[in-house]
């Protein structure tokens, strides 16, 4: 089998509201849709966004610049075209655009695999379950008003949810301490709660507000610090009883290394597009499973399914519907959990 061509779209997602956390200001998605044809008529199909749009023709580009280096290929080659693009991209850095365009490649080589196959990804990668633990990922932002919030997170519980999560991010620590008591008080104690700063505070504020959070029983402290301070996240994590959570923020197995080796934070979440993919959210995972460390996926919902279905230490999955309309299937919730499709590659398919 050989790849012929690597084409994409350009879509924009609009958000139902505009919405804010501490460090973004969101009122779409912008998608790059790929596709990965073979002479063999199978398709493999990705995608890579950015918020708002922004500069998303950037992402494009490189996506087409890359994809022009594997036409020939056989996408069963997921390690090699991983590894030679890695190479590629060395000059302009492993970080931000050129991953994120790796990611699409890798994915939609994988998604191929599995089709040809006729095997959802997790079956091909080694199954380990058929549901994942998830939470409601789509609101309880920083810009939801507080006497909102319970109205909210009741809401996803009603949805079926067994766990929210709220960003907070406030001035002051009191009104952070009132956004999780309106949400606890709402969704009562059987509900999980996970908290997430994005990077807003100081390792000093981070700690005095952990400690005020301890009353609520938080499943995870998300992003206390820049996630540029792996010595801060490591001291707000060696002074909190709360798990604290972070590595949306990091590239490739080298960066989630850099956590890990940091001891900051007590559960990892990769990011599918900031990872590299497949292949390197694998990695990835299997590092943090070498140092006893759990992984949640970060964005991607429906995507991530393979791997929290073949990945012993992936603990949930965090569900956001933003790319919902992308898609012909939609992710099932049933009893609080995910299922992990077992339809063949990703499960996902882009719908016209
Ligand atoms: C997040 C990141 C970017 C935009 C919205 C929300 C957040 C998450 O950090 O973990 O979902
Ligand atoms: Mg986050």
């Amino acid at each position: 089998m050989k790849i012929t061509e690597v084409s994409t779209r350009l879509v924009d997602l609009p958000l139902p509201k505009p919405i804010e956390t501490a460090i973004h200001s969101m009122r779409s998605v912008g998608c790059v849709l790929v596709e990965v044809r073979t002479d063999e008529g199978l398709v493999g199909e990705s995608f890579a966004f950015t918020l708002n749009g922004d500069r998303v023709k950037a992402f494009d580009e490189m996506i087409i610049g890359l994809g022009e280096l594997v036409v020939g290929r056989d996408p069963h080659e997921t390690e090699g075209i991983w590894h030679d693009l890695w190479t590629e991209i060395n000059p302009t850095g492993h970080k931000g655009v050129t991953v994120a365009a790796l990611s699409t490649i890798d994915v939609a080589c994988w998604d191929i695999v599995g089709k040809a196959a006729g095997l959802p990804l997790h079956k091909l990668f080694g199954a380990c379950r058929s549901t994942i633990d998830t939470y409601a990922s789509s609101g309880l932002w920083l810009s939801t008003p507080v006497d909102d919030l319970g109205a909210e997170a009741t809401a996803f519980v009603d949805q079926g949810f067994r766990a929210v999560k709220l960003r907070i991010g406030s001035q002051t620590i009191a009104d952070d301490v009132r956004r999780v008591q309106a949400v606890r008080d709402a969704i009562g104690p059987d509900i999980g709660l996970l908290v997430d700063a994005n990077q807003a505070f100081s390792p000093k504020h981070a700690m005095r507000l952990a400690a005020e959070l301890e009353a609520f029983d938080l499943v995870w402290f998300e992003e206390p610090v820049s996630a540029d301070d792996l010595v801060g996240h490591a001291e707000v994590r060696a002074n909190s009883r709360t798990p604290i959570a972070s590595g949306e923020t990091e590239y490739s197995r080298f960066g989630l290394q850099a956590m890990i080796d940091a001891r900051a934070a007590d559960v990892l979440m990769p990011d599918l597009q900031r990872i590299g993919g497949y292949s390197e959210f694998r990695k990835a995972a299997a590092s943090a499973s070498a140092n006893h460390l759990p992984v949640s996926s970060h964005f991607f919902t429906e995507q991530s399914l393979a791997i929290a279905g073949s990945t012993q230490n992936c603990i949930s999955v965090e569900h956001i519907d933003w790319f919902a309309p992308l898609f012909n299937e939609d992710p099932e919730l049933i009893d609080g959990k995910l299922l992990i499709p077992d339809r063949p590659g990703t499960g996902f398919t882009f719908r016209p």
